[in-house]
């Protein structure tokens, strides 16, 4: 498994070499990410959020899969790869939009992230498709394929890797294993010893990374993506991590894990571990992290009170958002809601 620091936080593999502003960067994206992730919740609870999925454990493995990226690279994600996409460029807002049933269109071009995918690894094949695509149209750029370890089981993802394979697809395969799939543990997912150990079988190389690991996980994908972009073909990175929080705000973990196994993945959180590195090596100051803090929850507030002040959706819209061309069902739809709305009013 490679790791670079140990859960103290102690160097004991070769990091990455990064700027001292680009460490900080991450640091505070990770602190985002855990507030951003425990602030949903609280909305939700209150009634002013939909279903939420909590990353909360996962902010290593998010923050190190994305920062390696140029700006013509891709993320395609599911609805726990938020942290990833803000890394890349994609605002808060729209993540919370989202996740409160709006139609968004906050989604910025240069930022390349797909909208979060629910349908397990179908963004598997998106992934693959985008990175031919790219090809075929002689645009740079790799694309980076998240999905967890119950996506594994799909059909798609089985696919799409034995397809980008066959056709040195500019793709990087990167599997967050936080352990369960909702209420399945990763060891009823596959019989193999690692989800990692299924890449050759594929004809390419697979990976198994300290996912709690920011530095560990911050090289292998950018070796990954270096050897994609260098047209040697996908690679598949499985991340080791744990879902520290509930599956999404519907579900109850204490009815299928024990709080001993909780704890233990508590003793490592990758925030304390890199925090601890940061502060070692020089680079946070005792001053630096209730800055880090207090400045990511106004970021947060701010894009709450912008959500909440947003004049209510336009019913019509969600059949304008289907098919570039509207089916006549479609259009029948939409004529009879406008209708009833009309009648109601
Ligand atoms: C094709 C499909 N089947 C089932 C579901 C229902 N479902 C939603 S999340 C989930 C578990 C996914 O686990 P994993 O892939 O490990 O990702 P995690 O939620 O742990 O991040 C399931 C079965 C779905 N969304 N899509």
């Amino acid at each position: 498994m490679v790791q670079v620091l140990n859960p103290a936080g102690e160097l004991v593999g070769e990091p990455p070499e990064l700027s001292p502003e680009a460490l900080r960067t991450m640091y505070r994206w990770m602190v985002l990410g855990r507030t951003f992730s425990d602030r949903m919740v609280a909305l939700q609870r209150q009634g002013r959020m939909g279903t939420f999925a909590p990353l909360n454990g996962q902010e290593a493995a998010s923050v190190g899969l994305a920062a390696p990226l140029q700006e013509t690279d891709w993320i395609l994600g599911s609805y726990r790869e938020y942290l990833s996409y803000f890394v890349k460029g994609v605002p808060l807002l729209a993540v919370m939009e989202t996740y409160k049933g709006l139609i968004t269109d906050k989604y910025p071009r240069p930022a390349r992230c797909l909208p979060v995918q629910v349908v397990l690894a179908a963004q598997i094949h998106h992934a693959v498709g985008v990175a031919m695509g790219m090809r075929y149209e002689g645009e740079p750029g790799v694309v980076v394929a998240v999905c967890g370890d119950g996506a594994t089981s799909e059909g798609d993802f089985n696919e799409a890797l034995n397809y980008a394979a066959v056709f040195k697809a500019p793709v990087v395969f990167v599997v967050q294993n936080n352990g369960w799939a909702i209420s399945t543990p990763r060891r009823q997912q596959t019989a193999a010893e690692t989800i990692a150990a299924r890449g050759p079988a594929f004809g390419m190389p697979g990976h198994l990374v300290d996912g709690n690991d920011l530095l560990a996980v911050y090289r292998v994908v950018s070796e990954a993506t270096a050897r994609a972009r260098a047209g040697d073909g996908p690679s598949l990175v499985e991340l080791v991590t744990y879902r520290l929080a509930a599956h999404t705000t519907a579900d109850d973990p204490t009815k299928y894990r024990s709080p001993e196994e909780v704890q233990a993945w508590e003793a490592r959180d990758p925030i304390p571990r890199f925090r601890s590195y940061l502060q070692t090596a020089g680079v946070l100051t005792d001053d630096d992290i209730p800055r880090i803090e207090a400045d990511v929850k106004a970021e947060i507030q701010a894009a709450v009170e912008t959500l909440e002040a947003l004049p209510p959706p336009d019913p019509a819209r969600m059949f304008d958002v289907v098919f570039a061309q509207p089916t006549p069902q479609l259009q029948q739809q939409r004529a009879d809601l406008l209708a009833f709305l009309h009648r109601t009013a």
